[in-house]
């Protein structure tokens, strides 16, 4: 089973899925050993890896690292440089909501071939960044202008386009550390016009956060800065997500 078909499937189940960020640069081998000695149902349904700037040469070890615990581990590759065919698949994103051509196809194609020889699966993703209220890494290293959180027909315009052009997923980023989240209308206007899954990330902390990205539509929350800030915070979300994966099947029936 393909990484996409399977999150298609829990999508179309109705089921919420939960993937842990993790910086290369912040790795270390303390949270392997945690994650790893840990209650395994705790674990993240998936690990993604990469950011917008990477100082140290980490991504492919820590890649092996999370392969290790059994878990998809799929890159998000903050530019062409970022690709180990170690992963089980790469979000190949174009950063819709920027005018910079480099972002929207110049790192892609650097990095065609490498994919394509990795025979890492490659989802065909929209980036779409949203503003809010910090000057956040993604928006300073992309320079590239986000939409402002304000303009959901901006956002969902840029989202169709993006399905026009054959992309399956999206991405809606408020950047990592952020303020403000991706507001839930906005998630919701983006969920009622595009098929695609829907990846929401930046700035989310607490679970009523995540419950607010979830009904308003998400299929995929992203947490990163609050699980580096603590790592327990898996068994609150593992608590949540069992919780809210049993009432949906309980209103199924
Ligand atoms: C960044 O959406 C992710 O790409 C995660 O953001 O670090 O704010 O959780 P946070």
């Amino acid at each position: 089973l393909s990484i996409e078909k399977w999150l298609l499937d829990r999508k179309l189940r109705s089921k919420k899925t939960i993937a842990i960020l993790i910086d290369p640069d912040k790795w270390s081998k303390e949270v392997l050993f945690f994650l790893k000695n840990g209650n395994k149902n705790h674990l993240p349904d998936f690990f993604l890896v990469g950011g917008s700037l990477l100082s140290s040469n980490a991504l492919e070890s820590t890649v092996l690292d999370l392969q290790t615990l059994g878990k998809p581990v799929i890159l998000f590759p903050g530019n062409s440089m970022q690709v180990t065919s170690h992963a089980d698949a790469i979000l190949f994103m174009s950063l819709l909501s920027g005018r910079n051509p480099d972002f929207l196809i110049g790192q892609q194609v650097q990095a065609a071939y490498q994919v394509r020889e990795s025979n890492l699966e490659a989802i065909p993703l929209g980036y779409i960044l949203i503003e809010s209220g910090v000057t956040t890494s993604v928006q300073y290293i992309s320079n590239t202008v986000p939409i402002p959180s304000n303009k959901n027909d901006i956002a969902i315009s840029t989202s169709i386009a993006g399905e026009l052009l054959g992309m399956r997923a999206f991405y809606l980023e408020a950047g990592s550390g952020a303020k403000n989240s991706v507001p839930n209308t906005m998630i919701k206007g983006v969920k009622e016009n595009v098929d695609g899954l829907l990846f929401v990330g930046g700035g989310i902390r607490d679970i009523s956060t995540v419950d607010d990205k979830f009904r308003a539509g998400a299929d995929i929350v992203v947490i990163g800065t609050a699980f580096e800030n603590n790592p327990n915070f898996l068994e609150e979300l593992y608590q949540y997500k069992e919780q809210y994966n049993a009432t949906k099947k309980s209103s199924h029936l």
